[in-house]
């Protein structure tokens, strides 16, 4: 097979190698840390300060992905020629580099693709998302650590100043020169990043271009992934709610209308609402404290708790642990930006905190289970 272009050569994929694998670690990790602050029965635990933590990692997890893929598919086509060598290996080191590619680029192109997809809320596939885009994640770093491991001293030869420019494949026909190409692909990869940040970085959200979402647009000027009529909860009676808070953990069991919520100190904060699907949103909410709440309920100071909805199905509950719970500006929020809570937006009572996930900030929510 032939494949001439002067800008396969070893340098080439040596910058863009070295450029995906500092995006792919950045989105490695914090891809971990959004899969294991939604398990609330691991170890791991993100607490609620510094505030805007979830939010920056959760951002940077989206743009190193997205900014990955013009990357990975130029470099893909810088080394192809490599993929049809012949004899396919030379030495059993040889062989295990090769092997380690399968897991590698397998596990490079599912990831981006699952990802892509998913912020664009397209499922096309059977398995859950978390699970898959996780152990497709551990299978490509696997990879990855073999190839860095194996292409160390080729990348840094070619990386050298004055280096001797090794080709890959067939020898240069003319065409783009490297520096363009390069040029070309981190541009590329820069703009993809700078038209979607905006989704989640509110500054840059005039330029949101290519987001699935416009952070500002919605009711309440913020957007709506699962509307309330998708729950049956667009009209809920204020005059047959209560708020429960009763479980193991309270002295006092309650059950408050929602006039008397209204009638107990309200505190405000600026919080965003992270979603894993890559857009955030921060808002001015006003409500009661949670840690308010439990005082009055004669909770411990270490309870923590569960946070029900008043619907059923997905994500009807969401855990809060004791350190969430206490947080100043943990709330059950009656107002986001001084008016009434839209029935979208979780009327009459929407849970909000620093640093969980948007699947924990749980709308319509009509009982706090105290452990
Ligand atoms: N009760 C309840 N709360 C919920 C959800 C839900 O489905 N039910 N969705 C969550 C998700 S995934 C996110 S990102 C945030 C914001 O979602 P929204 O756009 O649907 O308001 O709310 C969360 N709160
Ligand atoms: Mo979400």
């Amino acid at each position: 097979m032939r494949f001439p272009s002067s800008v396969r050569d070893e340098r080439t994929a040596a910058v863009l190698g070295s450029a995906l694998g500092i995006t792919f670690t950045v989105c490695f990790v914090t891809g971990v840390v959004s899969h294991l602050v939604q398990d609330s029965a691991g170890w791991f635990h993100l607490p609620a300060r510094p505030a805007g933590l979830y939010h920056w990692t959760q951002g940077l997890h989206i743009a190193t992905g997205l900014a990955s893929i013009p990357l990975l598919l130029a470099k893909l086509w810088a080394v192809i020629p490599k993929l049809f060598e012949w004899p396919p290996f030379s030495s059993v080191a040889h062989f295990v580099e090769r092997l380690a590619l399968v897991p590698l680029v397998g596990g490079a192109l599912l990831l981006l693709f699952t990802g892509l997809a998913n912020i664009n809320i397209w499922r096309p596939w059977g398995f859950s998302f978390r699970s898959g885009h996780y152990a497709a994640a551990w299978i490509a770093i696997g990879g990855l650590i073999v190839h860095v491991g194996a292409k160390w001293s080729t990348t840094r030869r070619a990386m050298r100043r004055g280096a001797r420019i090794v080709s890959v494949g067939d020898a240069p026909s003319g065409g783009l020169d490297r520096r363009s190409f390069l040029f070309t692909i981190f541009g590329v990869s820069g703009l993809v990043t700078l038209f979607t940040a905006g989704q989640t970085y509110a500054p840059l959200r005039k330029l949101a271009l290519l987001a699935p979402r416009r952070p500002d647009v919605g009711p309440q000027g913020f957007p709506v992934n699962r509307l309330a009529s998708s729950v049956g909860l667009e009209h809920v009676d204020v005059a047959a709610y209560r708020l429960l808070i009763d479980g193991p953990g309270v002295a006092r069991p309650l059950a408050l209308h929602y006039a008397d919520l209204r009638a107990m100190p309200q505190h405000s904060a600026r919080i965003p609402i992270t979603c894993v699907e890559g857009w955030s949103t921060t808002q001015t909410w006003t409500g009661v404290r949670v840690r308010d709440l439990l005082a009055l309920a004669g909770a411990r100071p270490e309870a923590s708790a569960t946070v029900h909805a008043l619907h059923r199905g997905r994500l009807r509950s969401a855990p809060l642990s004791a350190d969430h719970a206490h947080d100043r500006d943990a709330l059950l929020a009656l107002d986001v930006n001084g008016e009434p809570l839209h029935a979208d937006h979780g009327f009459p009572l929407r849970l909000v905190g620093h640093n969980r996930p948007g699947v924990h900030q749980t709308k319509w929510v009509g009982r706090l289970e105290v452990h």
